[in-house]
């Protein structure tokens, strides 16, 4: 049980890789006396590790444990505990990450996600050679600061403090009641965050002559004090905050098992263009689901500008029965073309369109440059006497009822399945209304 459990150090562990006097082998002696002093369940723990020396750390405990990459190691802390709210999660993480993953800290300070941040605050990037870090202090010698820091050091408390950290301390390596802060931090039911002086004896401490002494100076000239600095229990963590949301009800993903025979085409590929409110790309959606139906493959590539509800509205669709591997449109089978801003979109496709393949234009648009053949229909006009804004479906049904690519049992059963049942109705009789039109073009 985890009170019997004197060090959660691997047995075969004889020392940390670090270089002679780092911090960083200090801290983790803590940690491990933190874990001790929790009696943490090891199969309940995770250490999730950034890049630099400090990401050497998570493999030598026998708990969970996660590397990932430079300053995203709080990321995957919130997934984790997102996935399972029961871990504690731990990130051990150097200044140089907090500096280039800091919108993390920022984000999961102000979710108060329940997970604990520790930062190996040596002041530089150990791991590359000691360049300054967004912790470095005012004046720090470093190689990329040989004249001296002038950047004011980040203080890592201050900021998720007003961003809503729960908890938040700043300490040093020689400080004896690390092990049981580390600890208080871990058990605290919301974002914990420490930051945690310590030395780095390769780059920032010989060459900033950085002792006990120098690093209160630092605090003081600073204004970045010691202690407990932020302990509130008045937010909720936010896995606790999502368990308590009402459950949503899971909409099923609908029954396209092949019902229509096999699809009676080879790979077709289609355009469908028109204006915003046409709807072309749930057009292009029942086309591709019909496919299915008949036993094929399909894919959609919808486009529209970002203004979504003014514009053109265009699908790419292709229709296989061979798995889709590749869905750039090579050579369309076919366009249906049913506004101005449809076609101004697709025009220069159209050119490319060869002999044997199909444009169906709405009647009063120009003429456009192809080598297709171009079936003009009164789109609209047929639409304006079912369901004025089925324009699409009109199309649809005209395209295929002409060129027999699909049967007319797959499309509607696809209408079916794609349409609220308010508009069922009325789109059928648009897909009709289409689909007679095709005998006569
Ligand atoms: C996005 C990104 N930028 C830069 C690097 C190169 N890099 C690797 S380790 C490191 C410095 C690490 O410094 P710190 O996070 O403070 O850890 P320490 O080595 O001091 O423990 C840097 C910059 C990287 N791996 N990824
Ligand atoms: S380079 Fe610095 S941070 Fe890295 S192991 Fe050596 S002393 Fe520690
Ligand atoms: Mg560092």
């Amino acid at each position: 049980m985890p009170e019997s459990i004197q060090s959660y150090l691997k047995p075969e562990v004889k020392s940390f890789p670090f270089c002679p006097g780092c911090g960083h082998t200090t801290n983790l002696h803590h940690l491990d006396k933190a874990l001790v002093q929790m009696g943490a369940d090891p199969k309940k723990t995770v250490i999730v590790t950034d890049i630099g020396c400090v990401g050497l750390s998570d493999q030598y405990f026998d708990v969970h444990a996660f590397h990932g990459l430079h300053g995203r190691s709080i990321t995957y802390a919130t997934g984790i505990k997102l996935a399972n709210p029961e871990l504690k999660v731990i990130v051990l993480m150097g200044d140089g990450g907090c500096g280039i993953g800091g919108n993390h800290l920022v984000n999961a300070a102000r979710r108060n996600v329940g997970i604990t941040v520790m930062v190996f605050n040596n002041f530089n990037f150990g791991m590359t050679g000691g360049e300054h870090s967004v912790t470095t202090p005012i004046g720090g010698l470093t190689v990329t600061t040989s004249g001296g820091n002038i950047e004011t050091p980040l203080d890592v408390i201050g900021l998720s403090q007003v961003c809503g950290a729960g908890f938040g301390a700043r300490l040093t390596t020689f400080d004896k009641e690390l092990p049981s802060i580390m600890a208080q931090a871990i058990e605290f039911p919301g974002f914990s965050v420490l930051d945690i002086w310590e030395f780095c004896t390769a780059y920032y401490s010989p060459r900033n002559d950085l002792d006990k002494q120098a690093m209160l100076a630092i605090s003081e000239a600073h204004s970045l004090p010691f202690g407990i600095l932020v302990n509130r229990t008045d937010r909720r963590e936010y896995t606790t905050n999502l368990a308590a949301q009402p459950a949503k009800q899971t909409k099923l993903p609908p029954d396209l098992s092949p019902r229509f025979g096999t699809l009676k085409s080879g790979k077709l590929e289609l355009i469908l263009a028109g204006g915003a409110g046409q709807k072309i790309k749930s057009t292009a959606g029942i086309l591709g689901q019909a496919a299915i139906l008949s036993g094929g493959y399909a894919s959609q590539k919808d486009d529209y500008p970002i203004t979504v509800k003014t514009g053109y509205s265009s699908a790419e669709v292709i229709l296989s029965p061979e798995p889709i591997d590749f869905t750039g449109m090579m050579s369309p089978s076919a366009a249906l073309i049913l506004s101005i801003e449809g076609f101004q979109k697709e025009k220069d496709k159209l050119k490319e369109m060869g002999p044997g393949s199909f444009v169906f234009l709405e009647q009063s648009l120009p003429e456009p440059v192809t080598q297709a053949q171009i079936i003009r229909v009164p789109f609209e006009a047929i639409a304006k006497k079912v369901d004025r804004n089925s324009v699409a479906l009109v199309g649809l049904g005209v395209l295929l009822s002409k060129t027999g690519w699909l049967s007319k049992e797959s499309v509607e059963a696809a209408i079916g399945i794609g349409q609220k049942a308010a508009w069922l109705e009325s789109s059928l009789a648009a897909f009709n209304a289409g689909w007679e039109t095709g005998f006569s073009v």
